[in-house]
């Protein structure tokens, strides 16, 4: 008899949250602690900085280079359509692949500077759909008095707080289009440990099991 859990895939999960939520921190534990476990993950980080298009967009987030908002967005799409066959690949061979970041940001926060929502979900179509996305949350008081902003473009109280409005809509579409059970909320405060322990709680299965089924396809 075949073995059932042969034909499980890797997990694709995605962190999300505002600037300061310790997303990218609870990011590099997990795929370390996945790794200690002996478990095959690997770290997707978006924007990807060091390919040719994410070169332009670190410069842009530095403010060391202007660009139309419409013409930055279709650059972060692309970064992540550059990502796209690696993260399928990966997936198909059973690795877990974590995303610090994804479409959902790239809706958020462009909406965010007044481009319409759907001219910002539409370049992503199709790209490979998260298992599961964690929106990590965490309330404008509680951020600010984490630390200071740092000093790229979008981190300042009122991006943050216009792309904090974009996110629920997001999420809304996210579970509207593709089930509710792929967008959980993590309730970002207390300690790193203690918020490592709900994500513990959140994606075990996910991460030890995998997934069965084929790969979706983001907004179809
Ligand atoms: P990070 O490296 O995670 O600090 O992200 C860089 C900044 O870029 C952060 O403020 C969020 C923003 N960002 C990430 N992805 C996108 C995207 O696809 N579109 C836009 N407009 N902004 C994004």
């Amino acid at each position: 008899m075949s073995d059932p859990s042969s034909s499980r895939r890797g997990a694709f999960i995605v962190f999300e949250g505002l600037d300061r939520c310790g997303k990218s921190t609870q990011v590099a534990r997990l795929v370390e602690r996945l790794e200690r476990k002996g478990d095959r993950a690997r770290l997707q980080k978006f924007p990807d900085r060091t390919t040719a298009i994410g070169k332009m967009i670190d410069a842009y987030l530095q403010s060391k280079a202007e660009m139309d908002d419409h013409a930055i967005h279709l650059l972060f799409s692309a970064n992540r359509w550059e990502c796209a066959n690696a993260i399928r690949r990966d997936l198909e061979n059973g690795i877990t692949v974590i995303a610090d970041r994804y479409a959902f940001s790239g809706i958020a926060f462009s909406a965010a500077k007044g481009l319409p929502f759907d001219f910002c979900l539409n370049p992503d179509k199709s790209l490979p759909l998260p298992d599961l996305t964690l929106y990590m949350t965490l309330s404008q008081e509680e951020a600010s008095s984490r630390s200071q902003f740092g000093e790229e473009r979008y981190e300042t109280v009122s991006m943050q707080s216009a792309t904090r409005q974009q996110f629920t809509l997001v999420a809304q579409e996210v579970k509207n289009r593709h089930g509710k059970e792929r967008w959980v909320e993590v309730d970002a405060r207390g300690t790193i440990e203690e918020v490592e322990t709900r994500i513990e709680g959140i994606i075990a299965n996910l991460t030890s099991q995998g997934v069965q089924g084929e790969i979706g396809k983001l907004w179809i």
